[in-house]
């Protein structure tokens, strides 16, 4: 099968990367059903860097009966937590022995500066695998009193083989958000990450083998959505897809469910998230924790702080002090050690980004920092900043995912609470106050799944992240996300036999 060979050769690292690029079903790669392929282009130059295999309905098919064989014969409740639990800490150890290699991956692959995709996607993505791994020999139910001679209890059960399909603004973490918690409950998966942003999560498949994962209890299916998510979502043998993506497709997700077997849905979708400053912060922290909020990973964050509420006291001053802030972060080489901002993922999404600079033009937002597509090569879009863009005005009511930043103003706690709910999203939120009391009674008042205090982008294995409203429902990351891929059986028993 296909196989993709680069030596990089940075500061940082000086080495070949060797991947496999076919579709892993059983521990094995293979060619697509229909011998297709997709080119996987790198955003820095818009240049091809390599092809990979095309996934096809016929190879979910096959990739569904490897998950469920291997549910029944290998993993599930014939694996004791404990030994998933080995297999998932041996895997973050893996990807942190080999976290160089697998951080130049992500970023020739998805844009991200080198200096995130090593410092905090594979870093997390670690995390994640060996906090789950903790859990696999955690997940408990409960004993439930009925009567003196009757009582319940519960067991947790797997749900069995379940579908995961997954974005490209974190390939590599999103691959463990999903996997981590799936796998130490005793599922098996058919994972589809995105087309745009393949090679990361190929390059895992070859360190699960290595971790010593049975055949069959990962398999990843590379394609694109109307084919490979489509079949993902209304397979009649996989009884659960987790999804990440867009607002438009969580949609087609949980209607495919409905019209299929039913299969549970959990769905985490776009944003829109307020954050709000109030007189009384600390302006320069504000600043910097606002510009981080919006322009980390180039604004492709589902949490991303886009619409920055700032109180009529400090507005002029924090509007100055941030636009200059927002000035002097660099665009360029993700592979450069000085650069802040690389491309955006792909042309489409700089396009689309540059149509939404462009609406807030045209509705009287006043552009103060940017505006316009960075250089000519490759997809990059400066970092840019609106001022007092109208409520309903695109740039302030829709999910730009890119770095577009809106700064807008509030009179008082009233005031900000009605304009940061009126949204159809509630994904995440941020107050900045140095008012303990006023940060809190606020960040309760919000319809957000997430809120930070004095601080932005916060992400912790140990914290449940998920939205309120149009961001979707279920929790991922804590023990939270482990209910997301169990069933609930209660069993009743009668102590003395008789009726
Ligand atoms: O997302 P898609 P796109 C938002 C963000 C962005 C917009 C569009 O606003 O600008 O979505 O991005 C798979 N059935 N987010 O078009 O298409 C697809 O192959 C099943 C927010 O790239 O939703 C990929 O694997 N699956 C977000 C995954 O869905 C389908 C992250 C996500 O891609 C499918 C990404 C279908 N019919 C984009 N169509 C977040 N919440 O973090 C596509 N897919």
């Amino acid at each position: 099968t296909l196989v993709y060979e680069h030596e990089f050769k940075t500061k940082a690292f000086s080495g070949k990367t060797r991947i496999e690029t076919g579709i892993f079903i059983d521990g094995k790669f293979s060619a697509g059903a229909d011998g297709g392929t997709i080119d996987v282009i790198n955003p820095t130059t818009g240049k091809l860097i390599t092809k990979i295999a095309e996934g096809t309905r016929k190879d979910v098919d096959r990739a569904v009966v490897a998950a469920q064989k291997a549910y029944d014969t290998v993993w599930g409740t014939k694996t004791p937590g404990y030994e998933r639990g080995k297999l998932l800490i041996r895997l973050a150890e893996l990807i942190e022995e080999n976290a160089d290699e697998l951080a130049h991956v992500e970023t020739i692959d998805n844009g991200k500066t080198l200096r995130d995709s090593r410092g905090f996607d594979v870093v997390q993505a670690a995390a994640v695998f060996r906090y789950y791994g903790g859990w696999a020999d955690k997940v408990e139910g409960k004993t439930i009193e009925v009567n003196p001679s009757k009582f319940a209890y519960t067991v947790h059960e797997p749900i069995g083989a379940v579908g995961c399909i997954i974005p490209w603004n974190f390939p590599l973490l999103m691959l463990s958000w999903k996997l981590g918690p799936a796998l130490a409950t005793g599922n098996t998966v058919v994972l589809k990450p995105s087309e745009l942003t393949p090679l990361t999560a190929l390059r895992v498949c070859s360190l699960i083998n290595e971790a010593g994962f049975p055949p069959g209890v990962v398999n990843i299916v590379n394609g694109y959505g109307t084919t490979v998510g489509a079949a993902i979502a209304e397979h009649p043998h996989l009884e659960k897809v987790a999804f990440t993506g867009s607002t438009l497709v969580g949609r087609s997700i949980m209607k495919a469910a409905a019209n299929s077997n039913l299969k549970k849905v959990t769905l985490e979708l776009g944003g829109k998230s307020p954050n709000i400053i109030f007189n009384d912060a600390d302006i320069g922290q504000a600043v910097k924790w606002a510009a981080f909020g919006l322009f980390f990973n180039h604004g492709q964050c589902c949490c991303a702080g886009s619409r920055i509420y700032v109180q009529s006291g400090i507005y002029d001053e924090f509007t100055k002090q941030f636009a200059d802030h927002v000035k002097t972060l660099q665009v360029g080489d993700p592979f450069e050690e000085s650069t802040y901002q690389g491309p955006q993922v792909s042309q489409t999404q700089q396009e689309r980004i540059l149509g939404y600079i462009e609406a807030g033009k045209k509705d009287g937002a006043t552009l103060l920092v940017g505006g316009d597509r960075h250089g000519t090569e490759g997809y990059f879009v400066q970092p840019t900043v609106f001022a007092d863009a109208k409520a309903d005005s695109k740039v302030m009511s829709e999910e730009i995912f890119g770095p577009v930043a809106c700064v807008s103003r509030f009179e008082d706690e009233e005031d900000i609470i009605h304009q940061a709910n009126d949204s159809m999203y509630g994904l995440a939120a941020a107050v900045f106050s140095k008012d303990v009391t006023r940060a809190i009674s606020v960040a309760h008042r919000l319809k957000a799944g997430t809120v930070w205090v004095n601080c932005y982008n916060q992400l912790n294995p140990q914290v449940p992240f998920g939205g309120y409203k149009a961001s979707g429902f279920g929790r991922e990351l804590g023990e939270y996300a482990l209910s997301n891929f169990t069933n609930v059986k209660a069993v009743h028993i009668n102590l003395h036999g008789t009726m």
